[in-house]
């Protein structure tokens, strides 16, 4: 997979993809992604990406021009296959794990980070295949979203985590996660559940699926209505 992501600050995205997991994709091959300056496609003196906004009004757009040059380039750039274009913005779909997985998918994504108050709207119509919000809050530009749509899109790449890994997510999917515990048992005073020492695989998974189950509908019920659920799950939400 080929990862394009233009900004007009490729520094902040510096670091995200240059360590830990991320780094080890790179390394092995799985994933190659280039940070693209926005300012590289400029004819002009002074660099100039944003401009004011027809109309009137406050704060900067970002000029159509090197955007459409930008994007034209990269897909020339990577051959026949097909690309997908994301924009980065407040206004896009809320980025969830079913997209992560469909984006998986691709094999050439090139992002877009907003920035300012926007970007032409001609960039969305004629240039943007799709667009994503991360949540509702407000970030000061595109960056930290593509670093969280990257993220979660190269772990999900086939071969990079391990098979037992993704298994188990797929059974535990729309569930929060068990409690964990490591080394020492007893840390002042704060004992780790007996169960856990008792060798007892059975009991254990069961006690895990129950702790899921519970800490989900305390605190994200609506996850609970996605979630595949067995007889005895749902008997024992009832029991709660
Ligand atoms: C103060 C400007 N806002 C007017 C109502 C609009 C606005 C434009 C651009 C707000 C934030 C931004 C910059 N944010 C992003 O580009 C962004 C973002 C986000 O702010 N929240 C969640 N996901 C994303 S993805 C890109």
């Amino acid at each position: 997979m080929k990862i394009d992501v233009i900004t007009i600050f490729p520094g902040i995205l510096e670091g995200p993809f240059k360590e830990s997991m991320i780094k080890r994709a790179v390394d092995q091959g799985f994933v190659a992604i280039n940070l693209v300056d926005l300012r590289d496609y400029t004819h002009d003196q002074h660099r100039q990406v944003d401009d004011y906004p027809y109309g009137g009004g406050y704060g900067m757009v970002l000029k159509p021009e090197p955007l459409f040059e930008a994007v034209e380039d990269l897909k020339k750039r990577s051959g026949p296959q097909q690309s997908r274009v994301i924009l980065l913005t407040p206004q896009g779909k809320r980025f969830d794990q079913q997209e992560a997985r469909k984006l998986a998918a691709e094999a050439h994504l090139i992002m877009i980070c907003g920035r300012y108050e926007g970007v032409d709207e001609r960039v969305r119509t004629g240039l943007v295949d799709e667009e994503i919000s991360i949540g509702d809050f407000v970030l000061t530009g595109g960056e930290l979203g593509a670093a969280a749509v990257v993220d979660a899109v190269v772990r999900l790449l086939p071969g990079f985590l391990a098979e037992e890994a993704s298994a188990d997510e797929s059974f535990t999917e729309h569930l929060l996660e068990y409690p964990h515990y490591t080394r020492p048992a007893d840390y002042r005073g704060m004992e780790v559940p007996p169960i856990l020492l008792s060798g007892n695989h059975g009991e254990i998974a069961r006690w895990r699926r129950k702790q899921s189950l519970k800490r989900t509908k305390e605190r994200r019920p609506d996850l609970l209505k996605k979630a595949d659920l067995s007889k005895t799950d749902q008997d024992y939400l009832e029991e709660l």
